[in-house]
Order: C-alpha cells, then sequence, then structure tokens
C-alpha cells in the first residue's frame, strides 16, 4: 500500500489549512515528507472542506504551480488535487504526473477529455456537489451499492472520454456527501470497491468522523485506520502524516 502525502497550499483546509500556505513552507514540508519515506505528493490549491468556496482558477494555478515545478525537480512522484482541467494540464506541465479529481470528471466538462489526452494515472472520486452545499447531499438508502453504482457511472465515464483502464484509480470519497455512519459502512466494505478492478485511494486523514472538534487529535484514529486497511489490498492512502503510517504498516 503506497503512501500519498497531503500538501495543502491552502488558508482554509481543515486539518492543515494556513500551515503551508507560503511557498517556503510548502517546499520544507514536501521535503520533510521525502525524507520520512513519501511515495506520491498530492498538492492542492483549493480546500474542499464542507461549505469552502470556490477559488478562482488564477488564484489556484499561483498557489500550486510554483511549488510543483520545484518539488518535481527532486524527483518525487506528485499528483494535482484539482476539479479543473486547465489546473491539471498545467500541473502536469510543471512535473505533476497523476491527476487526483476529487468530482471524478463532474465539476469540468473538459476534465475527463484532458485526463485521456495526457495518457497519466487519473483519479477519480465519488462525489456529489460542491463542498458549499454537500453536508445535504449526504442521503442514501444503501450508502455502499449507491456509492459503488456512481462510482460505476464515472468509470463508464472516464472510459468513454478515453482514460486507459490501466490509468484509472477509484477513490470513494470519505467525508464528501457522507455522514460518519456512511463513512464507516464504506470502510466495513472497501474490499467490494477494490473488487471493481481498480486500484482504490482512500482519503479518510484527520476527517470529522474520526472523532473530535481539533484535528490534530483525530490523527491516533488515522494511525489506526491505516493500520486496518493495509491488509485490504488498496492501493493508497491519503494522509497528511507520513512517517507514522509507514511505521504501523510495517509493524
Ligand atoms: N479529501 C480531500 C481532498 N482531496 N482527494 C481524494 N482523492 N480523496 C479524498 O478523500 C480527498 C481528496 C479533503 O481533505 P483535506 O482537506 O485534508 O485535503
Amino acid at each position: 500500500m503506497l503512501v500519498m502525502g497531503i500538501l495543502n497550499i491552502t488558508p482554509d483546509s481543515f486539518a492543515d489549512g494556513g500551515k503551508y500556505n507560503n511557498f517556503e513552507s510548502a517546499i520544507r514540508r514536501g521535503q520533510e515528507m521525502i525524507a520520512e519515506g513519501v511515495d506520491i505528493i498530492d498538492i492542492g490549491g483549493e480546500s474542499t472542506k464542507p461549505g469552502a468556496e470556490r477559488i478562482t482558477l488564477e488564484e489556484e494555478l499561483e498557489r500550486v504551480i510554483p511549488v510543483i515545478r520545484e518539488l518535481s525537480q527532486l524527483g518525487i512522484k506528485i499528483s494535482i488535487d484539482t476539479m479543473r482541467s486547465e489546473v491539471a494540464r498545467k500541473a502536469i506541465e510543471a512535473g505533476a504526473s497523476i491527476i487526483n479529481d476529487v468530482s471524478g470528471g463532474l465539476a469540468d466538462p473538459e476534465m475527463l477529455t484532458t485526463a485521456a489526452g495526457l495518457e497519466l494515472p487519473y483519479i477519480a472520486m465519488h462525489w456529489r456537489g460542491h463542498s458549499k452545499d454537500m453536508n445535504s447531499q449526504a442521503v442514501y438508502k444503501d450508502v455502499v451499492s449507491e456509492v459503488i453504482e456512481e462510482l460505476q457511472e464515472r468509470i463508464t465515464a472516464s472510459l468513454d472520454a478515453g482514460i486507459k483502464k490501466d490509468n484509472l484509480i477509484i477513490d470513494p470519497g470519505i467525508g464528501f456527501a457522507k455522514d460518519a455512519d456512511h463513512n464507516w459502512a464504506i470502510i466495513d466494505s472497501i474490499s467490494t470497491f477494490v473488487d471493481l478492478g481498480y486500484p482504490v485511494l482512500v482519503g479518510a486523514s484527520r476527517k470529522r468522523f474520526l472523532g473530535g472538534d481539533n484535528p490534530d487529535l483525530r490523527e491516533a484514529a488515522t494511525i489506526a485506520l491505516t493500520q486496518r486497511l493495509s491488509t485490504t489490498g488498496i492501493w493508497a492512502i491519503r494522509v497528511h502524516s507520513v512517517k507514522p503510517h509507514k511505521e504501523v504498516m510495517s509493524a
């Protein structure tokens, strides 16, 4: 199982907002993660926490591109966490090699064809709408089968747009239009997602359902979850801290 380290260059992400909000601190954090053995660094400029407002394209590019350019020179694999095809394209030019789209192609009609044209891995996450109103969309009769069904639609759309099967990665979207019970139901059934035949990424790190109002206090639960997921056949976890996850995986 690979470890994808989170680098949010945002003033307001729920767990690390503001910590790496300038070029120097972002590069320092990237270097730290590399020293700790991270496999992929996921760089994002737009917060997707519940209720977050969108930022402009220009703002997103200004935040992520210089950091991608610098860190990619250190030889680390970089994914760009964006819903915008233009950001994806420029991030790839700057040195990123994976597109991580939390909207699974739903936010930008150009995203899937852009990803297909770039011929690089594309992560399609389960998503029901922008952060501003996603909590009201956390309504399911059977969360696992509905998320699987909606992800299947994104898989079909991705393949139809020309993304190669070997380049497609799926993510159940923990915390996106899902309450705590929904998240736990998905985690309990993660093998159903693995059985779809695509690499599975899980991003649960420090999210609210892991307990407590202070995201830093959710770290112990995140590490325990990594240990649990490490035997399920998923491809990667997306986490804020790297070393403790590496350690618990090899314990
Ligand atoms: N979660 C967040 C942002 N990007 N990408 C993927 N693929 N999966 C996730 O679960 C995911 C993501 C929000 O969390 P953050 O604010 O800690 O980055």
